[in-house]
């Protein structure tokens, strides 16, 4: 287990419960949680460990009223990039959400506020959303000339489709609501997003690390072959997690009657 209380964090809070449920929260309220490049380097950091600090889920938060304002458009501004620095900057991007989608451990996003451009993209890299009622998700990337660069164009449209991105991107438009329900931009929209993630992350903490590894990181590897690799993938990973100690002392419990059922409560 690598201790976590090594990383050096000045912009994310970091905590783990007893029962292994990490909050990751982003702590940059006064500036709308927007994403600088010191935050995205905490990610990567903290989403490179977490996996191997025996961490069985993770709810990812934010402190003040907005999720995340996306990109730091001030220090964008201030540091004058060229194209190869954004490049790196956003090659960054993506091993931080990288770690996020496939590193095996659920990851729980709790949404309020703006959830905008790359706080969208942040938001898109967790395995389940959960959003308060005053919770909005916009691209406003064209309004201000640039373009998505932390895998919207991979996540985004995987969420909600090619058709519904390129029309919030051109027009502006936000969605909230049951709409961003409806679409695929939350699954779950509820007046305590806290309490609700808990629940899920507690629910997750549950399944064999193994399962949860398979379910945190296979799904989203078999999405990227085509279908003959990834029934290929899914068997050798089926193999390996469906005959493991843990499967064998649940699939005892269910032959003799001790199990829990799967029923609507
Ligand atoms: C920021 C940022 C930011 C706020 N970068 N500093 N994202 C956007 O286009 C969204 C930009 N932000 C906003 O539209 C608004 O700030 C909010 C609607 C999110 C919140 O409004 P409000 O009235 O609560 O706050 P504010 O007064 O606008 O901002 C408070 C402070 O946060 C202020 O700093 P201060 O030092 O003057 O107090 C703002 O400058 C700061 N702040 N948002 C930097 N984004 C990999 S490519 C991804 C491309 C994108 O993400 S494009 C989308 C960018």
């Amino acid at each position: 287990m690598r201790d976590l209380s090594d990383l050096k964090l000045q912009n994310i809070l970091l905590d783990v419960d007893q029962d292994g449920i990490a909050s990751v929260t982003l702590n940059r309220p006064s500036k709308r949680n927007a994403l600088d490049l010191a935050t995205i380097d905490e990610l990567v950091d903290i989403f490179s460990t977490l996996p191997r600090a025996g961490v069985r889920a993770a709810i990812l938060r934010a402190n003040g009223d907005h999720f995340s304002a996306g990109l730091d458009l001030v220090e964008h501004h201030r540091e004058e990039r060229s194209a190869s620095d954004f490049m790196h900057v956003c090659l960054r991007w993506h091993e931080a959400f990288n770690k996020m989608e496939y590193g095996g451990v659920p990851i729980i996003a709790v949404l309020k506020g703006a959830v905008v451009g790359g706080g969208l993209e942040l938001a898109s890299a967790a395995h389940i959303r959960v959003a308060a009622p005053d919770t909005y998700f916009g691209l406003p990337e064209g309004q201000r000339g640039l373009f998505t660069g932390g895998g919207a164009t991979i996540r985004v449209a995987d969420l909600i489709g090619k058709a519904r991105m390129i029309d919030m991107m051109l027009s502006g438009r936000l969605y909230r609501g049951q709409e961003a329900v409806d679409v695929g931009l939350c699954q779950y929209l509820i007046e305590d997003p806290e309490a609700k993630a808990m629940e899920i992350a507690q629910a997750a903490a549950r399944n064999p690390p193994l399962s949860n590894f398979a379910i945190c990181s296979a799904i989203s590897h078999m999405q990227n072959m085509s279908a003959l690799d990834a029934a290929y993938a899914e068997a050798v990973v089926a193999g390996v997690v469906n005959t493991q100690d843990a499967a064998r002392e649940r699939l005892a419990a269910f032959a003799t009657g001790t199990a829990n059922k799967i029923k609507p409560k």
